[in-house]
């Protein structure tokens, strides 16, 4: 279960600022199978678990522009850019 934050409030017009604590137990909730890295999978996943459904594709899009290596899975540090 994610956290009162939750993965699309990373996003919303009004959304809270984690701090480093919360941010990463986001994470490790997203990171399903615990290899520090979250795929397009475990982010579809995330947001399924959240609600999101017609628009599914879209928040992934979204999410995966965080990617700056673009090797199709965010790690930690990508994943906190999606905060700033
Ligand atoms: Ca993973
Ligand atoms: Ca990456």
């Amino acid at each position: 279960m994610v956290g009162h934050v939750g993965l699309r409030g990373l996003w919303t017009r009004e959304r809270y600022v984690m701090n480093e604590a919360e941010l990463r137990a986001l994470f490790d909730e997203i990171d399903t199978d615990g290899d520090g890295r979250i795929s397009i999978v475990e982010l579809a996943e995330g947001f399924k678990a959240e609600g999101a459904q017609g628009n599914l594709a879209e928040e992934v899009k979204k999410a995966m522009t965080a990617d700056a290596n673009h090797d199709g899975v965010l790690d930690f540090e990508e994943f906190r850019t999606l905060l700033k």
